[in-house]
């Protein structure tokens, strides 16, 4: 028995698979980058790691293949690896962008999903705990392909909490709001460092710790709750008035 978590090597999925680990559960951490995620696995007692690129299929059988017995039965999988890339509107997007973030956020979060999900059915127990956005919920100019496949993740969850009714297994979607502390932003700005720290100006974010808190919460609820979706911002955040563009 074991949690699984993808996006291992930093952000919410490290702090993540600390929170697990230190609560005395086996962690296996994927991530692409090896060094990262050997940094964490000499930080943490019971881990194994996968270090490739989760759309890589074959380097991604090849690594569930590799765990020992008692980290290949994974009871709680944690789909934490995302990423948005890019804040322009549509119309000025690059596709390629668009490309990446359905590979990821969508393709390698099914393709995961429907590997795990046949034998946490078998044994009647397992947990699919899946990082969404509120960018799922609520649009934003910028936001685009990156929300759409939040809301992907939203109705993907639910639709799967309908098949899995009955046997025992839990799905839930995690759904936070500004997060600071990781490279999601960086990522996104495509290294402005500049445009990250004015995103977090004075906003008191909510942090990875906070994110692996409500993931931990979520996960030791006794068997008998399932907690469909968790949405949470930091204090300071709200939601934008709708804009109406007048002619004059
Ligand atoms: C990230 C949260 O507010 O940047 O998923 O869309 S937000």
């Amino acid at each position: 028995m074991s949690v699984l978590v993808t996006g291992a090597s930093a952000g919410f999925g490290r702090a993540i698979a600390k929170k697990f680990a230190n609560n005395g559960h086996k962690v296996v951490a994927v991530a692409r980058r090896k060094e990262k995620l050997e940094s964490l696995k000499d930080e943490i007692k019971n881990c194994q790691i996968i270090a490739c690129d989760i759309c890589n299929r074959d380097e991604l059988l090849r690594g569930f293949e590799s765990l020992d017995k008692d980290y290949k039965d994974v009871d709680i999988l944690i789909n934490n690896a995302g990423l948005a890339l890019g804040i322009a509107k549509a119309q000025n997007c690059e596709f390629d962008d668009w490309d990446r973030m359905i590979e990821v956020n969508i393709k390698a979060l099914s393709f995961i999903t429907h590997y795990f999900l046949p034998k946490m059915i078998e044994n009647k127990n397992g947990h699919i705990i899946n990082i969404g956005s509120i960018a799922g919920t609520y649009p934003y100019p910028g936001g685009n392909v990156y929300g759409a496949t939040k809301a992907f993740v939203k109705q993907f969850s639910l639709n799967l909490k309908a098949d899995v009714a009955g046997s025992g297994v839990r799905v839930s979607n995690i759904e936070p709001g500004l997060s600071s502390d990781s490279e999601f932003s960086l990522v996104r700005f495509k290294g402005d460092s500049k445009k990250v720290e004015e995103l977090y100006r004075d906003s008191n974010a909510l942090k990875p710790e906070d994110i692996a808190e409500s993931v931990y919460f979520v996960a030791n609820m006794p068997k008998h709750v399932n907690i469909n979706s968790i949405e949470l911002m930091p204090t300071s955040q709200s939601f934008a008035a709708l804009d109406v563009y007048r002619s004059k």
